[in-house]
């Protein structure tokens, strides 16, 4: 069987990866539509030898779709997506729209696949990216260990805002090696050289909601409550790849061995930790264009006897966003077999 695919924020970041994605991985596609705003309609993307022209999700007819994949913002898939559920398409969506909701499972391929088969409303929620490669790690030591706290801090990339956070990232290096200035437009504050502490708006509790997004899809991913988590989310100027410190507290205690044998097991994990020859992950030398989630620093927390701390890289528009949903998509295939 072919499946007709949708993707709606095709000419963005994440959607032009999900289209290479869907290509290199040979996904049995019948008839691929590409949609956006009306601002980019009528222009041509490539899928392998294919030539697609983008159209305006606006006019489009959702009839006979199979699957849509949806990365174009919460206010795009808030009214969209639930047209194109009503017209039988399972929804795979990237934007945190319907990631809370009690009755729109929330899905890690590695870690809780299970979940995606309640889908009373034809939706599946796709995790934020600093959660995605979080759980693809934690989710094994979760398992075996039990995590009763999460302390993590975040240096995600300019990507994670689209493609005007990297075009920002990019104009703004330029200039200063030139000794010009160019204003912010993008970020609240100079990113070129510079580090952000804040993603997303402030809360009334003093987080962000970048960082809210890690407590609140920690816990359902899991599907555990009572799991403490303590987050700071920070913008850092590299171009792809979010990297997080995680430092965790586990119920049953857990040896630096224990844990690089049991993530080097895990699927989706790549575990690179050898200090002795200086080796650990980074968003350019290993994440960026890649689908692991890398794993180093890996090492018992001198502090806390049941401690374990790890420096946790991916790839964020990969496996943070549309490798996770092609990955859930591919199950949506595999209950036709
Ligand atoms: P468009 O190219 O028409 O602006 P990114 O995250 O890289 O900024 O990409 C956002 C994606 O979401 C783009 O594909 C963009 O399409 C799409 N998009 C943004 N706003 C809308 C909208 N109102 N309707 C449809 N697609 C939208
Ligand atoms: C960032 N994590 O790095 C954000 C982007 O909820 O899907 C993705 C936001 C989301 O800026």
């Amino acid at each position: 069987k072919r499946f007709n695919v949708a993707i709606v924020g095709a000419t963005g970041a994440v959607g032009e990866t999900m289209l290479a994605i869907l290509a290199e991985r040979q996904f049995p596609i019948g008839q691929l539509h590409v949609l956006a705003s009306e601002r980019s309609a009528g222009d041509t993307l490539e899928f392998g030898a294919r030539k697609l022209t983008v159209r305006d999700v606006a006019t489009f007819d959702p009839t006979g779709v199979d699957i849509a994949l949806f990365s174009a913002g919460g206010g795009v898939s808030k009214e969209y997506a639930p047209k194109f559920a009503a017209a039988g398409a399972v929804v795979i969506d990237n934007s945190s729209a319907f990631r809370y909701e009690d009755d729109v499972p929330l899905v890690v391929a590695e870690v809780n696949p299970e979940a995606m088969r309640d889908r009373p409303r034809g939706i599946i929620a796709n995790p934020n990216c600093s959660t995605m490669q979080m759980m693809v790690a934690l989710g094994p030591i979760h398992r075996r260990y039990g995590i009763t706290r999460i302390n993590v801090a975040t240096y995600q990339s300019v990507s994670g805002a689209g493609r005007s956070g990297m075009e920002e990232l990019g104009r703004q290096t330029a200039a200063m090696l030139s000794f010009q200035e160019l204003e912010p437009k993008k970020f609240a504050a100079q990113i070129a050289f510079n580090l952000i502490p804040q993603i997303d708006e402030f809360l009334d509790n003093g987080y962000t909601k970048e960082e809210m997004k890690l407590v609140w899809e920690t816990r359902k991913i899991l599907g555990d409550d009572t799991i403490q988590v303590n987050p700071t989310a920070v913008r850092v100027p590299v171009f792809y790849g979010h990297s997080e410190a995680v430092h965790l507290e586990t119920r049953e205690k857990v040896t630096a061995l224990q844990a690089r044998e049991l993530l080097a097991a895990s699927p989706g994990v790549e575990v690179v930790d050898d200090p002795a020859s200086g080796l650990w992950p980074t968003p350019v030398t290993h994440a960026a264009g890649t689908d692991p989630v890398y794993v180093g620093r890996i090492r018992e927390d001198i502090s806390h006897p049941n401690g374990l701390d790890l420096w946790i890289v991916a790839d964020n528009i990969r496996k943070g966003a549309a490798l996770n949903a092609v990955q859930l998509a591919e199950c949506l295939v595999a209950e036709h077999a």
